[in-house]
């Protein structure tokens, strides 16, 4: 089968609120050797944006959502495995606290986000979904982590990373950490509006640009 093929079924299997094929799909897209973050961008993530939009038009409802979202979870599992597996052998090069803001629950983008950073040799903490703005500080200490890293998927959550920035400054722990923002809604100018380190529009681009904050750092 050729890239587009699977790309085509993989866009299919979401489209189609169908996670057993979504899941085999990602496991023949991966032992094909195809990078689990190519499935993801040119497969599987298409037709959840797609239906996204359907769902802002109230073209689908929010059970299709979420039967499209689980079908996208069991994609990601698989993906999110293989990434693993890629960074397992590699030297650290460094530690990240991860999670998505508290009052949101979306966590499959801010999940590859963690697995392509621990693909690239970064160790993560992942802290879940609806992460108070204090836990991202107090595991950031208990880590020894260098970097926060905050999704936001909401309009309305997008301030917790705001918030985030602003109580590591009242806690004179700003200079300490690196922070990165992302998420759909977010934008560099936001990012460098709260005043964010860093923005990445995607996991890849979270990595080039963690990759060259940290070497200017030591
Ligand atoms: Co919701 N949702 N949702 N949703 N949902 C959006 C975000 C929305 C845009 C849909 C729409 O109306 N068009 C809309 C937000 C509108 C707004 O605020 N502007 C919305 C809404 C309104 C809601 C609810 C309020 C609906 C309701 O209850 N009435 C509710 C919110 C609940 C809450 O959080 N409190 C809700 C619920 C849900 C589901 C549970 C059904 C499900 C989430 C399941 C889950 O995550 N476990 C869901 C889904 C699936 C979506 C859409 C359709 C898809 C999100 C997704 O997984 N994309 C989304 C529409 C959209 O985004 N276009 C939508 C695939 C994923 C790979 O991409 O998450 O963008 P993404 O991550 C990317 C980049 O953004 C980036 O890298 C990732 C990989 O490339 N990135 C980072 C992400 N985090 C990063 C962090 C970084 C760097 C990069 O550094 C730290």
């Amino acid at each position: 089968m050729s890239e587009e093929q699977y790309f085509k079924k993989a866009y299919e299997a979401i489209i189609n609120y169908d996670s057993q094929l979504a899941e085999s799909v990602a496991k023949e897209a991966v032992e094909a050797g195809i990078p689990p973050q190519r499935v993801l961008e040119e497969g599987f993530s298409p037709a959840i944006k797609e239906l996204g939009e359907k769902f802002e038009k109230m073209e689908i409802f929010l059970p299709e959502l979420v039967m499209a979202a689980n079908a996208m979870k069991a994609a990601v599992g698989v993906l999110e495995a293989a990434l693993r597996k890629t960074g397992e052998s590699l030297p650290s090069k460094g530690t990240v606290v991860l999670g998505t803001v508290e009052g949101d629950i979306h966590d499959i983008g801010k999940t590859i986000v963690g697995a392509t950073l621990s693909a690239a040799g970064y160790k993560v903490h992942d802290l879940g979904v609806e992460v108070p703005v204090p836990r991202f500080l107090e595991a950031a200490e208990e880590t020894g982590a260098q970097v926060i890293a905050a999704s936001a998927l909401l309009s309305t959550t997008m301030l917790r990373q705001k918030d985030l920035v602003e109580f590591l400054k009242t806690r004179g722990k700003r200079e300490k950490f690196l922070v990165i923002v992302g998420g759909a809604p977010v934008t560099k100018e936001w990012a460098s509006h709260i005043g964010a380190d860093a923005y990445a529009r995607d996991a890849v681009e979270a990595v080039k640009v963690l990759d060259s904050l940290i070497q200017e750092r030591s």
